[in-house]
């Protein structure tokens, strides 16, 4: 029933949540704040910026930032994620995620991949699936950020395809509120405690199933 797939990059096709935690940390810590797992969890979705403006938000010391630091500070943690990711090949695709890819091919729909990071076109070369997509959303393109749905808007646009006609796939609680927002179908990979506005909600990629949305 459906006419395109719109997937998450970050959690769904191959975790880089890890390497995002480190350099968050790195560079939180550089700060004076404290910065864990739990913290890293409230930025899954949240574009770079945002993300540091809620890290500087939790600092003890409450000092302001110049525009211009923020842009050193969001610079040092980007240079230090993409050392991380640069290490990256096919064995940090998750497990069913290629499998699913080629589902949706098979079927006919069209791909889109929907992804806020800027190192995604780097992430998609290193894993080796670019050839996969028909569209892939340039973050640099895009003025809000998820929870706002421009991005799956935007995909689906250039997909040439009606939002209500697209299901879209996401781990996180941000960008499943954009999915919604968007009038699609949301697939949520994770807990459905978590994400409690998705339609249907599996615990990975290795469960999908096309038929049964
Ligand atoms: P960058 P997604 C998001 O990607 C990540 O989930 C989020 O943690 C990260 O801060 C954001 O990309 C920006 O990434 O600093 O590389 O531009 O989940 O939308 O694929
Ligand atoms: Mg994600």
């Amino acid at each position: 029933r459906f006419k395109a797939v719109i997937f998450d990059l970050d959690g769904v096709i191959t975790d880089t949540a890890h390497y995002h935690y480190l350099a968050w940390k790195e560079l939180a810590e550089s700060q004076g704040v404290h910065f864990d797992h739990e913290f890293n969890e409230r930025l899954k979705g949240i574009d770079r910026m945002g993300s540091l403006d809620l890290i500087l938000a939790s600092a003890a010391h409450q000092r302001q930032y110049t525009p211009e630091e923020k842009l050193a500070l969001a610079d040092t943690k980007n240079k230090h994620y993409q050392e991380l990711i640069s290490t990256m090949s096919s064995k940090d695709l998750l497990p069913g995620a290629v499998e699913a890819l080629d589902t949706v091919r098979r079927a006919g729909l069209r791909i889109g991949l929907a992804s806020v990071s800027k190192n995604a076109f780097t992430v998609l070369e290193r894993l080796g699936i670019t050839d996969k997509f028909d569209y892939v959303v340039d973050a640099a393109t895009i003025a809000r950020g998820k929870p706002d749905p421009e991005i799956f808007l935007k995909a689906a646009r250039e997909l040439g395809v009606a939002p209500a006609d697209c299901l879209g796939v996401e781990d996180a609680v941000a960008g499943v509120t954009a999915i919604k927002a968007a009038g699609m179908f949301a697939l949520g990979i994770g807990h459905p405690f978590v994400l409690t506005e998705a339609d249907v909600v599996i615990t990975s990629l290795k469960e999908f199933n096309l038929a049964a949305y």
